[in-house]
């Protein structure tokens, strides 16, 4: 019986079929959704802490609006994505309790600090660039809900992605102070946001079955090598050097080879030990702590509600 019915599965995926909530599905692909869309939505929300932390030093208004906005966007994409797992029968409160105790992983970028300004710029560029690359495909993804909570975060992000890049521009036609803080910060986030796609190919344990049932449609290696193909000339059209001294065009494959990794870096920091992870997880579990009297005001408020219109609907 269940071999029949991971046929059909697999026929409805192979015939690009979206998988809905009530569907059958193997357990391994519900387990590996809910890992990977609660892993994202972490992302997002962990991802909200590097850039929060500028919002009260941006140079002017525009700079403050936009970075504001682009942050409120990032609570949202989680929101989304977490929405988008309880349909896998998770509750958000036992995602948050994985993410808290440490137990569920969010995206190693997120681990870096944000030392200056032009680290708005690199982050809004290299960071959310990284981000459009990989989650473009996911708008394709073979689970309904996910693919459809991707469409709308993939519009934003090409916003932020703009956001940043525009500051990069605006830094490196200044001064040659503000020119070097915009190659510093290039200098810092270029490698852990190539290293931000995840294992080679060859090390990465879940590709294989993802791609399968399309999950995944690109490998890690596929989409790390797209990136590094369109970033190159966005560096040069601002005048700012790729801190990669093997990066060169490979005229025979069409493609950019870059130098190596630090995987031992990468799998550090996503073992906790990163130059922010305490720090990050911190904030993350203080901000659930001092708003537990919020979430209790809000279930009080919703149960009078419930119990008023109950009164009326009897009254009537
Ligand atoms: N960081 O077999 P693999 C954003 C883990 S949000 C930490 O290749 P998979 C943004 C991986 O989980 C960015 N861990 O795994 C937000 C696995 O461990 P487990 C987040 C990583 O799932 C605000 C192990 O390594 N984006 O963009 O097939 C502002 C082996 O890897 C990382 C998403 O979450 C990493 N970088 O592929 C700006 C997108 N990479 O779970 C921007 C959706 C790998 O087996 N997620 N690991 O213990 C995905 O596309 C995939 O999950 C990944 C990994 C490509 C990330």
């Amino acid at each position: 019986m269940e071999i029949k019915l991971e046929e059909i599965f697999q026929d409805k995926i192979d015939q690009e079929i979206k998988i809905e909530p009530r569907d059958w599905m193997p357990e391994k692909y519900r387990k590996t959704l809910l890992r990977q869309i609660s892993q994202h939505a972490h992302s997002e929300i962990v991802g909200m802490l590097p850039e929060g932390n500028w919002i009260t030093r941006a140079p002017n208004l525009r700079r403050k609006v936009a970075l504001l906005a682009k942050v409120q966007d990032e609570a949202g994409h989680g929101l989304y994505l977490y929405s988008a797992a309880e349909t896998l029968g998770m509750s958000r409160d036992e995602m948050l309790e994985e993410l808290h105790s440490g137990k569920a992983k969010y995206s190693s970028i997120f681990n870096y600090p944000t030392l200056t300004w032009a680290d708005m710029g690199a982050i809004g560029w290299l960071v959310d660039g990284a981000a459009i690359m990989n989650q473009v495909p996911l708008c394709r993804t073979s689970y309904g809900p996910y693919a459809r909570a991707m469409v709308r975060v993939c519009k934003e992000e090409s916003f932020h992605q703009r956001q940043g890049y525009e500051i990069m521009l605006t830094l490196t036609k200044g001064s040659e102070a503000q020119k070097a803080m915009a190659q510093d910060a290039l200098n810092r986030w270029w490698w852990p946001s190539i290293s931000m796609f995840g294992p080679n190919d060859d090390n990465s344990p879940n590709s294989a079955q993802s791609m399968k049932w399309k999950i995944k449609r690109f490998s890690n290696d596929e989409l790390r090598q797209k990136f590094v193909d369109v970033t190159v000339a966005q560096a040069e059209l601002l005048g700012l050097t790729i801190p990669d001294k093997d990066l060169k065009w490979n005229e025979e494959r069409g493609h950019y080879d870059f130098g190596a990794i630090n995987w031992d870096e990468f799998f550090q920091v996503v073992a906790g030990n990163g130059p922010c992870n305490k720090q990050r997880l911190k904030a993350r579990v203080d901000a659930w702590e001092n708003g537990a009297w919020v979430r209790e005001a809000a279930t009080a408020y919703a149960e009078k509600r419930e119990a008023k219109a109950n009164n009326q609907i009897e009254a009537a």
